[in-house]
């Protein structure tokens, strides 16, 4: 019996190299040798085996929840700007706080779950969800109180939406304070969500429609976030949702339920849901009147401007990377819009002189992330790289001058203008704003 040689795996190329060569020696003159040989050495090097196949791998067997490869260990939420924290993640969970999507490296319309941008006004509870209650009130004919195990077994929804903070993109408002995509426009995520429509919830608890005009929705976190919603659009396609990708809403997404209004801005979706109350008027909350109004230039400020409107952006090239070398590059990115479907996205590469359509290069799902592409050269002369949505209600994203007159300077939050990367000869890309 031969016993296996431990060694063996590791010395195994050198080995196999040693006898083809005595092999060579043994049956051919020296001076035939020295041609075979050259070809037998420069031949086989694009079919060397890498040295990870030379060995039994690593064990499987801690894999119970998996990670991706540690080689993506750049891929990671962040604080703010790549540039000024350049690696940790360092969440201050205890107070308002936020964490960036790494768009850039970032494939089709679905983020990870572990990618998926964050945002606590207070950091967030860690709710039990045997003794978690969703609490129906107000203008109804019946209370409910619901456990989340007894939600589950309602009819339920599968919905693929976008997510994005209004306060996404903020930096951007004609001052140029981020350099990459992930830190100017990476407070928006996309995810498959699962869950029960209020209609089905209301038509349960039977609400009163002559008195309902509006439902509050209020979270279990510290500082009882809670917005308004009119009853119209609750009842449209506002649901709430307990699963997020195949799996349980992750603590960050508001475990074990959240509201899902679909194509609203990020603060109306609120999570760790445990109260929906019936009214016949708004809240007026901290969130909706000292928050999330818009000041515009003329002392009047836009109250409840929840639709995020049609916004694209280009994730590849973008900030802060260099292109190695001229050539092809294929240029890649996200639209999406409030209002439904994104119909076309439309690039220049020439700093908007001349606009193209771009490929659609994904399913298009109303209200969800849609990815487009663009087939690019690099020729080493500087380009200035935009891309503009276009969504089914015939909408045109703007440019951020556009949107800066209409607005005033007073305008923080529904930045959905145009970016505008600029290419420098170099291969560096650089933020700039038009
Ligand atoms: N209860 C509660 N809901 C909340 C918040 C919060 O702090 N508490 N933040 C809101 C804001 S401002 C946004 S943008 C989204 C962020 O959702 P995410 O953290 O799942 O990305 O949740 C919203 N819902
Ligand atoms: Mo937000």
């Amino acid at each position: 019996m031969i016993k296996p040689n431990k060694k063996q795996s590791t010395t195994d190329c050198s080995r196999r190299n040693f006898m083809l060569k005595s092999s060579l020696f043994m049956g051919s003159g020296a001076i035939l040798l020295s041609s075979l040989k050259q070809q037998v050495i420069a031949a086989p090097k694009i079919l060397e085996v890498p040295i990870w196949s030379k060995s039994i791998g690593n064990p499987v067997l801690h894999h119970s929840y998996g990670l991706p490869s540690n080689f993506e260990h750049q891929v990671i939420r962040r604080k703010s700007n790549p540039d000024d924290a350049p690696v940790e993640y360092v969440p201050s969970l205890d107070q308002a706080s936020r964490s960036f999507t790494p768009l850039a490296d970032l494939r089709g319309v679905i983020t990870p779950n572990g990618l998926f941008f964050e945002r606590y006004h207070g950091g967030y509870p860690n709710i039990d969800p045997q003794k978690h209650k969703l609490i129906i009130h107000g203008l109804v004919k019946r209370n409910l109180e619901i456990t989340v195990e007894r939600l589950k077994r309602y009819p339920s929804i599968n919905k693929i939406y976008f997510l994005e903070c209004s306060g996404n993109s903020y930096s951007n408002w004609g001052e140029n304070e981020g350099s990459s995509v992930q830190g100017i426009h990476g407070l928006v995520s996309c995810a498959q969500w699962t869950g029960v429509p209020l209609s089905l919830l209301f038509r349960e608890a039977g609400i009163d429609l002559d008195k309902a005009k509006y439902v509050i929705a209020e979270g279990a976190d510290a500082p009882s976030m809670a917005r308004s919603i009119a009853i119209t659009r609750a009842l449209d396609d506002v649901f709430v949702a307990y699963a997020q990708n195949g799996e349980a809403l992750r603590a960050e997404q508001g475990y074990p339920l959240r509201l899902i209004v679909p194509g609203c801005e990020g603060s109306i979706n609120i999570k760790w849901l445990r109260r929906l109350e019936v009214t016949d008027t708004p809240l007026f909350s901290r969130n909706e009147t000292s928050k999330y109004t818009d000041l515009l230039g003329n002392d009047m400020a836009r109250n409840a401007s929840l639709i995020m409107e049609a916004k694209s952006v280009i994730i590849a090239p973008s900030g802060g990377q260099i292109l190695p070398e001229k050539g092809f590059y294929e240029i890649r990115g996200f639209a999406w819009s409030g209002r439904g479907s994104i119909t076309a996205v439309d690039v220049s590469t020439d700093g908007g002189k001349n606009w193209q359509r771009a490929n659609i290069s994904s399913d298009i799902f109303p209200k969800a992330i849609t990815e487009f592409t663009f087939p690019w050269q690099f020729t080493g002369e500087k380009a200035i790289l935009i891309s503009r949505a276009i969504d089914e209600t015939g909408y045109v994203q703007p440019y951020t001058q556009q949107l800066l007159k209409s607005r005033g300077h007073n305008y923080g939050y529904h930045n959905n203008s145009m970016q505008a990367w600029e290419i420098e000869t170099n291969g560096r890309v650089q933020n700039v704003i038009i």
